[in-house]
Protein backbone atom coordinates (compact mmCIF):
# COMPACT_ATOMS: atom_id res chain seq x y z
CA UNK A 1 0.00 0.00 0.00
CA UNK A 2 1.29 3.59 -0.90
CA UNK A 3 0.36 7.28 0.40
CA UNK A 4 0.68 6.68 4.04
CA UNK A 5 2.24 9.01 5.99
CA UNK A 6 3.64 9.34 8.95
CA UNK A 7 1.70 11.37 11.39
CA UNK A 8 -1.79 10.29 10.67
CA UNK A 9 -4.65 11.84 12.69
CA UNK A 10 -7.57 9.87 12.00
CA UNK A 11 -8.28 6.31 11.16
CA UNK A 12 -11.00 3.95 10.15
CA UNK A 13 -12.31 3.65 13.64
CA UNK A 14 -11.56 7.09 14.92
CA UNK A 15 -13.05 9.65 13.47
CA UNK A 16 -15.89 10.99 14.96
CA UNK A 17 -17.26 13.91 13.26
CA UNK A 18 -20.32 16.43 13.50
CA UNK A 19 -21.60 18.21 10.41
CA UNK A 20 -23.91 20.99 10.68
CA UNK A 21 -27.04 19.48 8.17
CA UNK A 22 -29.09 21.84 7.57
CA UNK A 23 -29.58 26.17 8.28
CA UNK A 24 -31.52 27.56 11.29
CA UNK A 25 -35.23 26.89 10.67
CA UNK A 26 -35.40 30.73 10.43
CA UNK A 27 -33.24 30.58 7.06
CA UNK A 28 -30.21 31.84 8.94
CA UNK A 29 -26.66 31.28 8.34
CA UNK A 30 -25.50 28.34 10.38
CA UNK A 31 -23.98 29.33 12.98
CA UNK A 32 -19.94 29.22 13.08
CA UNK A 33 -19.82 26.33 15.29
CA UNK A 34 -21.24 24.28 12.45
CA UNK A 35 -18.93 22.71 10.29
CA UNK A 36 -16.05 19.95 11.04
CA UNK A 37 -15.99 18.93 14.33
CA UNK A 38 -13.21 16.08 15.75
CA UNK A 39 -13.91 14.39 19.21
CA UNK A 40 -11.47 12.23 21.53
CA UNK A 41 -14.65 11.08 23.39
CA UNK A 42 -15.00 13.69 25.98
CA UNK A 43 -17.23 16.80 26.19
CA UNK A 44 -13.84 18.73 26.32
CA UNK A 45 -12.35 17.14 23.84
CA UNK A 46 -14.91 17.80 21.58
CA UNK A 47 -13.76 20.74 19.50
CA UNK A 48 -14.20 22.41 15.54
CA UNK A 49 -11.10 21.23 13.89
CA UNK A 50 -10.89 25.12 12.16
CA UNK A 51 -13.04 27.50 14.19
CA UNK A 52 -13.91 30.38 12.51
CA UNK A 53 -13.61 29.26 9.16
CA UNK A 54 -16.81 28.22 7.73
CA UNK A 55 -16.55 24.36 6.61
CA UNK A 56 -19.46 22.87 5.03
CA UNK A 57 -18.82 19.18 4.79
CA UNK A 58 -21.16 17.55 2.30
CA UNK A 59 -21.69 14.78 4.20
CA UNK A 60 -19.80 11.87 3.27
CA UNK A 61 -16.33 11.03 4.19
CA UNK A 62 -13.23 8.95 3.72
CA UNK A 63 -9.76 8.18 5.13
CA UNK A 64 -6.99 7.85 2.63
CA UNK A 65 -3.01 8.31 3.56
CA UNK A 66 -3.91 9.02 7.17
CA UNK A 67 -6.19 12.03 6.00
CA UNK A 68 -9.50 12.56 6.39
CA UNK A 69 -11.26 13.70 2.33
CA UNK A 70 -14.14 15.49 2.54
CA UNK A 71 -16.20 18.01 -0.21
CA UNK A 72 -16.92 21.31 1.16
CA UNK A 73 -19.97 23.26 -0.44
CA UNK A 74 -19.09 26.34 -1.47
CA UNK A 75 -22.98 27.57 -2.73
CA UNK A 76 -24.96 26.79 -6.06
CA UNK A 77 -24.18 22.94 -6.38
CA UNK A 78 -20.40 23.60 -6.54
CA UNK A 79 -17.96 21.68 -3.69
CA UNK A 80 -14.16 21.46 -3.82
CA UNK A 81 -12.70 18.73 -2.36
CA UNK A 82 -10.84 19.28 1.37
CA UNK A 83 -8.50 17.31 3.60
CA UNK A 84 -7.80 17.23 7.24
CA UNK A 85 -5.18 15.99 9.07
CA UNK A 86 -7.06 17.38 12.48
CA UNK A 87 -5.11 20.74 12.83
CA UNK A 88 -6.70 24.10 12.14
CA UNK A 89 -3.59 24.53 9.57
CA UNK A 90 -3.58 20.92 8.75
CA UNK A 91 -7.70 21.49 7.26
CA UNK A 92 -7.53 23.37 3.28
CA UNK A 93 -9.19 22.38 0.35
CA UNK A 94 -6.76 20.71 -2.15
CA UNK A 95 -5.04 22.43 -4.50
CA UNK A 96 -5.38 21.89 -8.15
CA UNK A 97 -8.51 20.37 -8.03
CA UNK A 98 -10.93 22.64 -9.32
CA UNK A 99 -14.39 22.47 -8.17
CA UNK A 100 -17.27 19.75 -8.85
CA UNK A 101 -21.10 19.74 -9.18
CA UNK A 102 -23.69 17.69 -7.80
CA UNK A 103 -21.79 16.68 -4.58
CA UNK A 104 -18.84 14.66 -5.20
CA UNK A 105 -19.07 11.22 -2.99
CA UNK A 106 -19.37 7.70 -2.49
CA UNK A 107 -15.39 7.76 -1.38
CA UNK A 108 -13.26 4.40 -0.89
CA UNK A 109 -9.76 3.56 -0.67
CA UNK A 110 -8.27 1.64 -2.86
CA UNK A 111 -4.32 1.09 -3.60
CA UNK A 112 -3.01 4.17 -2.01
CA UNK A 113 -5.97 5.83 -3.90
CA UNK A 114 -9.24 7.65 -3.11
CA UNK A 115 -12.15 6.52 -5.76
CA UNK A 116 -15.05 8.94 -5.50
CA UNK A 117 -17.37 10.13 -8.22
CA UNK A 118 -17.77 13.75 -9.43
CA UNK A 119 -19.13 15.82 -12.14
CA UNK A 120 -16.74 17.70 -13.90
CA UNK A 121 -19.42 20.09 -15.42
CA UNK A 122 -18.65 18.63 -19.02
CA UNK A 123 -18.37 15.51 -18.82
CA UNK A 124 -21.38 13.86 -16.27
CA UNK A 125 -20.71 12.52 -12.66
CA UNK A 126 -18.27 9.70 -13.55
CA UNK A 127 -15.45 7.41 -11.87
CA UNK A 128 -12.58 9.76 -10.20
CA UNK A 129 -9.62 8.88 -7.89
CA UNK A 130 -6.87 10.97 -6.52
CA UNK A 131 -3.15 10.12 -5.50
CA UNK A 132 -3.26 10.23 -1.43
CA UNK A 133 -0.06 11.13 -1.33
CA UNK A 134 0.22 13.44 -3.80
CA UNK A 135 -3.39 14.55 -4.20
CA UNK A 136 -3.30 14.45 -7.53
CA UNK A 137 -7.00 13.97 -9.14
CA UNK A 138 -8.01 12.41 -12.37
CA UNK A 139 -10.88 10.63 -13.89
CA UNK A 140 -10.64 7.22 -14.65
CA UNK A 141 -12.53 6.80 -17.39
CA UNK A 142 -15.71 8.82 -19.20
CA UNK A 143 -17.94 5.49 -18.86
CA UNK A 144 -21.20 7.28 -20.10
CA UNK A 145 -19.62 9.26 -23.12
CA UNK A 146 -19.84 12.76 -23.04
CA UNK A 147 -21.88 14.94 -20.89
CA UNK A 148 -24.50 11.93 -19.59
CA UNK A 149 -23.13 9.91 -16.24
CA UNK A 150 -22.93 7.28 -15.17
CA UNK A 151 -23.24 7.39 -11.19
CA UNK A 152 -20.53 5.01 -10.08
CA UNK A 153 -22.50 3.39 -6.47
CA UNK A 154 -21.33 0.32 -4.31
CA UNK A 155 -17.95 0.88 -4.91
CA UNK A 156 -16.49 -2.66 -2.75
CA UNK A 157 -12.43 -3.89 -3.27
CA UNK A 158 -12.44 -7.46 -3.49
CA UNK A 159 -9.06 -10.00 -3.97
CA UNK A 160 -7.22 -6.53 -4.83
CA UNK A 161 -9.76 -5.22 -7.89
CA UNK A 162 -12.21 -2.20 -7.70
CA UNK A 163 -16.02 -3.11 -8.29
CA UNK A 164 -18.98 -1.16 -8.70
CA UNK A 165 -22.03 -0.14 -10.58
CA UNK A 166 -22.31 2.20 -13.34
CA UNK A 167 -24.27 2.86 -15.91
CA UNK A 168 -24.18 3.57 -20.02
CA UNK A 169 -26.53 3.77 -22.86
CA UNK A 170 -25.68 0.38 -23.93
CA UNK A 171 -26.26 -1.76 -20.88
CA UNK A 172 -27.82 0.42 -18.22
CA UNK A 173 -26.59 0.22 -14.92
CA UNK A 174 -24.61 -2.92 -14.61
CA UNK A 175 -21.95 -4.22 -12.65
CA UNK A 176 -18.26 -3.05 -13.28
CA UNK A 177 -14.67 -2.93 -12.21
CA UNK A 178 -11.19 -1.20 -12.37
CA UNK A 179 -7.73 -1.79 -11.69
CA UNK A 180 -7.59 2.35 -12.00
CA UNK A 181 -6.55 2.67 -15.88
CA UNK A 182 -9.25 3.50 -18.04
CA UNK A 183 -8.21 0.11 -20.08
CA UNK A 184 -8.78 -1.54 -16.89
CA UNK A 185 -11.85 0.08 -16.74
CA UNK A 186 -15.08 -2.34 -18.08
CA UNK A 187 -18.24 -3.28 -17.80
CA UNK A 188 -18.01 -7.40 -15.91
CA UNK A 189 -21.53 -8.66 -17.00
CA UNK A 190 -25.14 -7.53 -18.58
CA UNK A 191 -27.33 -8.90 -15.92
CA UNK A 192 -30.16 -7.38 -17.72
CA UNK A 193 -29.26 -7.94 -21.27
CA UNK A 194 -29.54 -4.64 -23.27
CA UNK A 195 -30.20 -1.04 -22.28
CA UNK A 196 -32.53 -1.90 -19.59
CA UNK A 197 -30.65 -1.96 -15.93
CA UNK A 198 -30.34 -4.74 -13.46
CA UNK A 199 -31.01 -2.09 -10.75
CA UNK A 200 -27.52 -3.68 -8.43
CA UNK A 201 -28.63 -2.75 -5.14
CA UNK A 202 -26.44 -3.11 -1.61
CA UNK A 203 -23.26 -4.92 -2.89
CA UNK A 204 -21.14 -5.97 -0.16
CA UNK A 205 -17.57 -8.31 -0.38
CA UNK A 206 -18.28 -11.43 1.99
CA UNK A 207 -15.71 -14.26 1.93
CA UNK A 208 -14.01 -13.64 -1.33
CA UNK A 209 -17.46 -12.98 -2.96
CA UNK A 210 -19.67 -10.34 -4.09
CA UNK A 211 -23.57 -10.22 -2.94
CA UNK A 212 -25.68 -8.28 -4.71
CA UNK A 213 -29.52 -7.71 -5.08
CA UNK A 214 -29.87 -7.80 -8.99
CA UNK A 215 -33.13 -7.79 -11.65
CA UNK A 216 -32.20 -10.27 -14.36
CA UNK A 217 -35.46 -9.03 -16.00
CA UNK A 218 -36.97 -11.73 -15.25
CA UNK A 219 -37.01 -12.69 -11.96
CA UNK A 220 -37.42 -9.46 -9.97
CA UNK A 221 -34.70 -8.20 -8.14
CA UNK A 222 -33.35 -11.28 -6.34
CA UNK A 223 -29.67 -12.96 -4.53
CA UNK A 224 -27.19 -12.60 -6.47
CA UNK A 225 -23.00 -13.97 -6.33
CA UNK A 226 -19.85 -12.38 -8.44
CA UNK A 227 -16.66 -13.69 -8.42
CA UNK A 228 -15.75 -10.85 -10.33
CA UNK A 229 -16.14 -12.56 -13.91
CA UNK A 230 -18.88 -12.77 -15.95
CA UNK A 231 -19.37 -16.44 -16.11
CA UNK A 232 -18.68 -16.09 -12.07
CA UNK A 233 -21.71 -14.03 -11.98
CA UNK A 234 -24.47 -16.05 -10.90
CA UNK A 235 -28.44 -16.00 -9.58
CA UNK A 236 -27.92 -17.35 -5.99
CA UNK A 237 -31.44 -18.10 -4.93
CA UNK A 238 -35.12 -16.80 -6.18
CA UNK A 239 -35.56 -16.16 -3.25
CA UNK A 240 -39.26 -15.34 -4.28
CA UNK A 241 -40.19 -17.51 -7.36
CA UNK A 242 -40.50 -16.43 -10.32
CA UNK A 243 -41.36 -12.69 -11.49
CA UNK A 244 -41.81 -10.93 -8.49
CA UNK A 245 -39.06 -9.88 -5.88
CA UNK A 246 -37.62 -10.61 -2.95
CA UNK A 247 -35.10 -7.27 -3.19
CA UNK A 248 -32.36 -8.47 -0.57
CA UNK A 249 -30.43 -5.43 1.23
CA UNK A 250 -28.38 -4.39 4.12
CA UNK A 251 -25.55 -7.28 3.62
CA UNK A 252 -23.69 -6.99 6.46
CA UNK A 253 -21.03 -10.21 7.72
CA UNK A 254 -21.21 -11.49 11.14
CA UNK A 255 -18.91 -14.00 12.41
CA UNK A 256 -18.92 -15.99 9.09
CA UNK A 257 -22.38 -15.00 8.23
CA UNK A 258 -24.17 -12.86 5.79
CA UNK A 259 -26.95 -11.11 7.23
CA UNK A 260 -29.57 -9.28 4.84
CA UNK A 261 -33.06 -8.49 4.75
CA UNK A 262 -35.96 -8.87 2.29
CA UNK A 263 -38.94 -7.25 1.54
CA UNK A 264 -41.30 -9.31 -0.47
CA UNK A 265 -45.32 -8.40 -1.38
CA UNK A 266 -48.12 -8.52 -1.24
CA UNK A 267 -47.08 -7.37 2.11
CA UNK A 268 -43.66 -6.04 1.36
CA UNK A 269 -43.06 -6.81 5.58
CA UNK A 270 -39.00 -6.83 5.85
CA UNK A 271 -37.49 -10.97 6.63
CA UNK A 272 -34.52 -11.60 8.06
CA UNK A 273 -32.24 -14.09 6.19
CA UNK A 274 -28.41 -15.63 7.09
CA UNK A 275 -26.11 -16.62 4.02
CA UNK A 276 -23.11 -19.39 5.47
CA UNK A 277 -20.83 -20.62 2.86
CA1 LIG B 1 -20.10 11.00 -19.14
CA1 LIG C 1 -28.47 -4.24 -19.10
CA1 LIG D 1 -38.33 -13.71 -8.07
Amino acid sequence: MTGIRSSPSFSAQVAPLLRCDVANTDGNTPPESCGLWKSGGTEAGTVAVKPGTEIDPSGEFAVCGGFLYFAHFVGSENYELWKSDGSADGTARIDGTGSFTNSPGRYTEYNGSLYFRADDGTSGNELWKLDCATDAATRVKDINPGPSSSYVEYLTVLNNVLYFTAEDAAAGDELWKTDGTAAGTIRVVDINPGPEGSSINSMTAFQGMLYFSANDGELGDELWQSNGTEEGTVLLLDINPGPDWSYPYGFTAVNGSLFFATAMPPTNAWQLWRLRR
